[in-house]
C-alpha cells in the first residue's frame, strides 16, 4: 500500500519533550542514552482508518522564532524556520505541563504566528505576500506533556488548556512523552486533523474554480455583446 506523505512540526519552548516525543513515536520507545549504532528512520509509517502514512516529523524549538536570539542574523533563519513551519502539513503544540510559562507561549504567541505566517509571509523584510489558497490550513493538536510529573507538580490546569483547544476546534491531550500508547493515540487524531485540513483547502479551491468560470464566463457574454441583465441600455435614435 503506497504511503501518504506528510511533514509534521513538533512546535514548543525548549525543555518541554519535543526530543523525547519524537523518539517515542519515531522508534517506539524512550532512550536516556543514545546509541549511537541505531540509526533514527526518516520517516515513520503508520495506518490509520485503513490507509497508510509516512510521517516525518521536525522539531523546532519557538525560540528560534525570536530574533532576538540571533544577533546580526535578522530576518534570514527565522525566515528559514517560518518555511518549514509554513509548509508543514500538521504542527504538534506541546507544552510541558509543570511549566506555566511554556503554555502561555503557545497560546499567545506560537500558534497566532503559525496561523498568520501560514496566511501571508514576509517576503523580504517589507513585503507581505499571501500564502497560495489551497496551502493555507494545517492539521493539529494540542499536546501537554510530562503528565507523570503531574500529580506533584502541575502548573497548568487540565480544564483550562482544554477550553482554549476547543475554542481553536483542536483536540487536546495529556501525556507523558515515555508513554508510547498515548502518543499514538495522539498521533492519530493528528492525521485525521491533517485530512479535514486538507478537504477543507481543497473546498476553497473549487470555489475559487468556479469564481473564475463565472468571471469568465460574464468577460465572454460582455465581448459576444449579450447584455447583463440589468445593466441593458436603452438605444434612443435621435
Ligand atoms: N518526567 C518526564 N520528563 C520528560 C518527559 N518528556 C521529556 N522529559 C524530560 O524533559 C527534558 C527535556 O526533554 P527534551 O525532549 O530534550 O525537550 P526538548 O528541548 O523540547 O526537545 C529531558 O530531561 C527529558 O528527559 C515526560 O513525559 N516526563
Ligand atoms: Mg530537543
Amino acid at each position: 500500500m503506497p504511503a501518504i506523505e506528510k511533514e509534521v512540526i513538533i512546535f514548543g519552548e525548549g525543555g518541554v519533550g519535543k526530543t523525547c516525543f519524537t523518539d517515542m513515536f519515531m522508534r517506539e520507545r524512550h532512550f536516556a542514552f543514545y546509541d549511537p549504532t541505531v540509526t533514527t528512520p526518516e520517516r515513520k509509517r503508520v495506518v490509520i482508518d485503513g490507509l497508510a502514512w509516512s510521517l516525518r516529523l521536525v522539531d523546532l524549538r519557538a525560540s528560534l522564532f525570536q530574533e532576538s536570539d540571533l544577533p546580526g542574523e535578522t530576518g534570514f533563519a527565522p525566515r528559514y524556520f517560518v518555511k518549514m513551519l509554513r509548509d508543514a502539513d500538521g504542527i504538534i503544540f506541546l507544552y510541558d505541563i509543570t511549566s506555566k510559562a511554556s503554555y502561555e507561549h503557545i497560546v499567545n504567541e506560537g500558534y497566532l504566528d503559525a496561523c498568520r505566517w501560514r496566511r501571508m509571509y514576509r517576503e523580504n523584510t517589507t513585503t507581505l505576500r499571501s500564502y497560495p489558497a489551497g496551502m493555507q490550513r494545517f492539521g493539529c493538536i494540542l499536546v501537554g506533556n510530562k503528565l507523570d510529573l503531574g500529580q506533584e507538580k502541575r502548573e497548568v490546569d487540565r480544564d483550562v488548556a482544554q477550553e482554549w483547544a476547543e475554542s481553536m476546534g483542536m483536540q487536546f491531550f495529556e501525556l507523558s512523552a515515555f508513554s508510547n500508547e498515548s502518543i499514538k493515540e495522539a498521533m492519530t487524531a493528528l492525521v485525521k486533523s491533517m485530512i479535514k485540513a486538507e478537504e477543507r483547502d481543497n473546498e476553497d479551491l473549487s470555489e475559487g474554480e468556479n469564481l473564475k468560470k463565472s468571471v469568465v464566463a460574464k468577460a465572454k457574454k460582455l465581448a459576444s455583446g449579450v447584455p447583463f441583465r440589468g445593466t441593458q441600455r436603452k438605444m434612443i435614435s435621435l
